[in-house]
């Protein structure tokens, strides 16, 4: 991939570990409403919006329920989630964040961010992460979620490069699978992700150089 111009990071599960709060809050939830609800169902949720976490949830628990309940219920599941996100810090930053975007800047590469949160410029602003973005696209400016690659798209297009000039970081497999549907190359990032171009169990300690040269291998 020798034209790099963009790179695209997801958010919760790449740049910070706030998928451990999206999964303690709808366990809450789920526990209050009845429904069982597993790591596993929560690997399933990564990536996913926040209604279709809840429609998940309740098919799950065979329950039917009129609209304005379910955004009571999103409702709290957030409020949960903002309690447990509230002390969110720069110090949170994961690992190798912060040197692979530095050598993005120094090599003219534009950096997006991808996510399905509609908290995503919050959580930003609290990692002091947000000037370090050409373009923001979260939950707020799109009306499909993962698997589906709108949320990527606009991020491209908002830095006016095409897909296959893009590399998206990715944590979940809906996120995997919908940059792969816009054509994007995908850095998997954790366990359990072989669709991905590329897969690192973690970025620490990676350099942008090295992440070219093995996709090149790929
Ligand atoms: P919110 P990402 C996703 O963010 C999370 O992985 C997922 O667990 C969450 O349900 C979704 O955002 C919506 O989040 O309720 O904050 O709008 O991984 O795409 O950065
Ligand atoms: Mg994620």
């Amino acid at each position: 991939m020798l034209n790099l111009k963009a790179c695209i990071f997801d958010l919760d599960g790449v740049i910070v570990d706030t998928a451990r709060h999206h999964f303690a809050a709808w366990k809450k939830l789920a526990d209050e409403l009845v429904v069982p609800f597993t790591e596993e169902d929560n690997h399933r949720l990564k990536g996913v919006s926040r209604v279709d976490s809840l429609e998940y949830i309740l098919q799950k628990g065979d329950l039917v329920l009129d609209s304005a309940t379910k955004l009571r219920l999103m409702d709290r599941k957030n409020m949960l989630y903002l309690n447990l996100a509230k002390g969110t810090s720069p110090g949170d930053v994961l690992p190798g964040i912060v040197p692979l975007m530095d050598e993005m800047a120094g090599l003219n590469v534009s950096i997006g961010l991808g996510s399905s949160s509609k908290n995503a410029h919050m959580i930003l602003d609290k990692l002091n992460l947000t000037s370090r973005f050409d373009t923001i696209v979260d939950g707020n400016n799109i009306t499909l979620s993962k698997p589906d690659p709108e949320v990527f798209l606009k991020a491209a297009q908002a830095m006016s490069v095409t897909p296959q000039q893009c590399l998206v970081f990715e944590d979940a497999q809906s996120g995997v699978e919908a940059a792969l549907a816009g054509g994007f190359q995908v850095v998997g990032v954790g366990h359990g992700l072989e669709d991905a171009h590329v897969n690192y169990g973690s970025l620490k300690g990676l350099t942008l150089e090295a992440i070219l040269k093995q996709l090149a291998l790929a």
